[in-house]
C-alpha cells in the first residue's frame, strides 16, 4: 500500500488510502506520520512465571509503599532491573526494516518468560502488550501493531521486569537501518539527558536538580523537553510517588534519600514538547508531528550519588 499521496492530488479528491473520504478530511497533512496498526490478542504468561496482582483484573491494588526501600527490597529489584535490561537488550538487537512491532512484543514475551519475568505492562490498567514500542513522533505508550519498522525510523522499546515481588524498568531509543543525522543527533542528545539527569542524583538536593539538568541540556541543543509524563517511584509497585520530572519545576521539592528508588525517563522533541493522545486512549504523540527520543534507567539514591540498576 502507498503512504505517500499522488502528487496531482487535491483537498476534495478522494484520499489516496481507500478510505472513500475526501483527502482533506483524512489523510492530508498528516503524510509520513505513523497510523496505528492492528493490535494482535493479548499474550498470556504459563503456570511457573508469578504474575502481578492485575495479570487478570488490569487494575493493580493500591499500597502504602515507602519511597526509601530496605536493603532486600533493592537486592530483589537489582535482578528484576538485569533482567529488564537483557530483555531491551535482546529485542532491541531485533530492530531492522522489515520486523513490526508486533514481532518485537513477542521476541521480548518471550524473553521474560525464559528468565523467570512477567511483563509488567501486560495488563496493567488494561494495556494489551509487553513492551511499549514507540515510533518517530509517538512520545511514549505506542502499542505494538502489525506496522512493519521502515529504513530511517527510529523506535523507543520500553520494557519492564517484574520477578520476586518487584519492578525494574527501562526503555532506549534504536535506529532503523540508516537514519538522517537529524534523529541520530537527538537520539544522541536525548541519552545524554538521561544520564545528565542521573548524575545530578545526590541526597539531601531536591528531585529539581534532576529536571534543572536535562532540560538545561536540551534547550542548549533547541529540543524540547516533555512535560505530561515524568519519572516515577518504583519497586513493588510499578508507579508510585516520587514523580520525578524531567523539565526544572520548584514544586519537585523531595529531598533525595539514600534508599529511594525511582526511574529517570525523559522524553525530548525536535519541536514541540505538547503532545495529543490517539483515539486509543493510549499513546502520546507529538503536537507538531516531529520526532522524540527517550531513554531511561531505573536508579537506587546512594550515599553519594546513584547506582544505576538498569545497566547491563
Ligand atoms: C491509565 C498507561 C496508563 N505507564 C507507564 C499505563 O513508566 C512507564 N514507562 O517507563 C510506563 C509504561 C506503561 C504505562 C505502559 C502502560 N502504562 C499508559 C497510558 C495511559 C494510562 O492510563
Ligand atoms: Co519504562
Ligand atoms: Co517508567
Amino acid at each position: 500500500m502507498t503512504r505517500t499521496a499522488p502528487a496531482n492530488l487535491k483537498s476534495n479528491d478522494q484520499c489516496w488510502c481507500g478510505s472513500g473520504r475526501k483527502y482533506k478530511r483524512c489523510h492530508k497533512g498528516s503524510e509520513g506520520r505513523v497510523r496505528p496498526g492492528r493490535v494482535s490478542p493479548m499474550l498470556t504468561v504459563p503456570d511457573g512465571i508469578v504474575p502481578t496482582d492485575y495479570y487478570l483484573t488490569g487494575r493493580p491494588a493500591r499500597r502504602d509503599e515507602p519511597m526509601v526501600k530496605s536493603p532486600e527490597i533493592i537486592e530483589a529489584m537489582r535482578r528484576a532491573c538485569r533482567i529488564a535490561a537483557e530483555v531491551l537488550a535482546v529485542t532491541g538487537e531485533a530492530v531492522a526494516p522489515g520486523i513490526t512491532t508486533d514481532d518485537l512484543d513477542r521476541i521480548s514475551h518471550q524473553a521474560y518468560i525464559d528468565r523467570g519475568a512477567y511483563p509488567s505492562t501486560l495488563n496493567y490498567h488494561g494495556y494489551p502488550k509487553s513492551i511499549c514500542t514507540s515510533v518517530n513522533e509517538v512520545i511514549c505508550h505506542g502499542i505494538p501493531d502489525d506496522r512493519p519498522l521502515e529504513d530511517g525510523d527510529i523506535v523507543n522499546i520500553d520494557v519492564t521486569a517484574y520477578i520476586g515481588g518487584v519492578h525494574g524498568d527501562c526503555n532506549a531509543t534504536f535506529l532503523v537501518g540508516e537514519v538522517d543525522p537529524e534523529s541520530r543527533r537527538l537520539v544522541e542528545v536525548t541519552r545524554e539527558c538521561r544520564d545528565l539527569g542521573i548524575a545530578a542524583v545526590k541526597p539531601g538536593r531536591p528531585l529539581s536538580d534532576i529536571g534543572r539538568a536535562i532540560q538545561g541540556h536540551a534547550e542548549v541543543h533547541g529540543y524540547g523537553v516533555v512535560r505530561t509524563f515524568v519519572g516515577h517511584g518504583i519497586g513493588e509497585q510499578f508507579h508510585l510517588p516520587p514523580n520525578v520530572p524531567h523539565y526544572f519545576t520548584e514544586s519537585a521539592s523531595t529531598m533525595m534519600k539514600p534508599g529511594m528508588t525511582f526511574t529517570v525517563e525523559p522524553m525530548i522533541t525536535l519541536g514541540s514538547w505538547r503532545e495529543k493522545m490517539w483515539d486509543n486512549g493510549w499513546t502520546a504523540v507529538t503536537s507538531d508531528g516531529r520526532r522524540t527520543a527517550q531513554f531511561e534507567h531505573t536508579l537506587v539514591v546512594t550515599e553519594d550519588g546513584a547506582e544505576v540498576l538498569t545497566e547491563l
